[in-house]
């Protein structure tokens, strides 16, 4: 038996570009409609109407926890133009959460920014920063009585989509999905040693900063717990790969990791782990057990990234804000889980301090170009929008309530 402690957060993640439905004034909608091959998001999961009934599913099975995201596209849709009646909007799901028992763990940015911060340069131009930071400070002032807000998702994601994205510039290539494209599974081992394996330190340093001057807003303006969510990739090295893997991972995680000394806690986000050789990052093996991203069924991926991310943050409080798998098969769903549980269980029997457990994702969701890899709970039917709770939710929920996993 695994069990967690009484105040343990038991929960499901979203992210609203993938599941509101037209956010028009975002980067990533205009990506969708520049990029040849990618899916559109339109009405995605119509959460933006529907988040009372995906907040009362959640918590009718006895989960006590909901991550989801602001959209800064919606809230500054015009550069120092806000809109209040978005800002209600987003005040509503919180206190949604509350009326149903449910702690909300409030997002600032999950990979969209609005068209007009991507038009003047994105991150990486002058003033990005503040602008940035003059947008959390006006949500901030919806935030009364939430506890815990993450300032960016996965920003080494984000690093790392910019990293490829200027190398692709520089050999006249255009973008593709983070997390999955429309290669072959050989054309995708054949290039997966590089595409967004890499992140520049650089970048890394620079959004530290930008975290770190949204953390300041926060602390200033209201009582939460802040940190931000990192992508974990549980990295080993093979025989001969130490050097390059201890290069990798700086650039693409620990610089962020360090980046958090100093939160009140750091979100952990992982699926899955992969070798790395000396060449970069070795390709996942082909397994009848692969996920619908091509990636290793690995539950054990969690705890490692757990282990990692105490390390390196020296001890930082965490968080799992994301942990699932993409897999049409709710049984396998079930067993990842459990079997991710039970490693995380381990590494709070061994000290380290976790808050809570937020599966990606409540909802099968708009996975960033793509609608086939299905991490959600919830099946979403896309023309009707009907919602069909998967035996995985309940399974979860009943960990929730039993507090552990026999
Ligand atoms: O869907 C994404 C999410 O937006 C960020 N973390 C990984 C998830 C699965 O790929």
């Amino acid at each position: 038996m695994s069990t967690f402690p009484t105040d343990f957060l038991w929960g499901a993640a979203t992210a609203g570009h993938q599941i509101e439905g037209n956010n028009v004034n975002s980067d990533w909608w205009t990506r969708e409609q520049t990029s040849p091959g990618m899916a559109l998001s339109l009405d995605a999961c119509d959460s933006y109407h529907r988040y009372r009934e995906d907040i009362a599913l959640l918590a009718g099975v006895g989960l006590n926890a909901y991550r989801f995201s602001l959209e800064w596209s919606r809230i500054e849709p015009l550069q120092g133009h806000f809109s209040n009646a978005e800002l209600a909007h987003y005040r509503r799901v919180i206190e949604c959460c509350f009326e149903h028992g449910v702690t909300p763990v409030v997002t600032m940015q999950h990979f969209t920014a609005p068209q007009w911060f991507a038009d003047r340069g994105g991150w990486s131009a002058d003033g990005a920063a503040e602008l940035f930071a003059a947008y959390v400070d006006r949500a901030s002032s919806i935030l009364d009585g939430v506890e815990w807000v993450v300032t960016m998702n996965e920003p080494n994601m984000q690093a790392a989509i910019m990293t490829a994205m200027r190398r692709m510039a520089e050999s006249g290539g255009g973008w593709q999905s983070p997390t999955v494209d429309d290669r072959t599974d050989e054309e995708r081992q054949r290039s997966s040693r590089e595409f967004l394996a890499y992140a520049d330190p650089e970048i890394g340093r620079m959004f530290v900063g930008i975290h770190h001057a949204a953390r300041t807003v926060l602390k200033a303006k209201t009582s939460a717990k802040v940190g931000w969510t990192i992508a974990a990739q549980a990295l080993t090295a093979a025989p001969g790969g130490e050097q390059k893997l201890a290069e990798m991972r700086y650039g693409k995680e620990d610089v962020f990791w360090e980046g958090s000394r100093g939160d009140d806690w750091v979100g952990v986000q992982a699926y899955s782990s992969q070798q790395v050789d000396a060449q970069g990052l070795v390709p996942h093996p082909i397994a009848p057990d692969n996920t619908l991203v091509g990636t290793a069924y690995r539950p054990d991926a969690l705890a490692m990234a757990v282990r990692h991310a105490h390390e390196v943050t020296r001890g930082v409080p965490i968080m799992i804000t994301e942990n699932g798998i993409a897999t049409a098969d709710d049984e396998q769903r079930i067993r990842y889980t459990a079997e991710a549980l039970a490693g995380l269980a381990e590494t709070m029997n061994d000290g380290i301090t976790v808050h809570g457990y937020l599966h990606w994702s409540l909802l099968d969701n708009f996975e960033w170009g793509h609608w086939e890899p299905t991490f959600g709970l919830i099946a979403v039917d896309r023309e009707t929008f009907v919602r069909t709770p998967k035996p995985s939710l309940a399974w979860l929920g009943a960990v929730a309530t039993n507090q552990g996993l026999s």
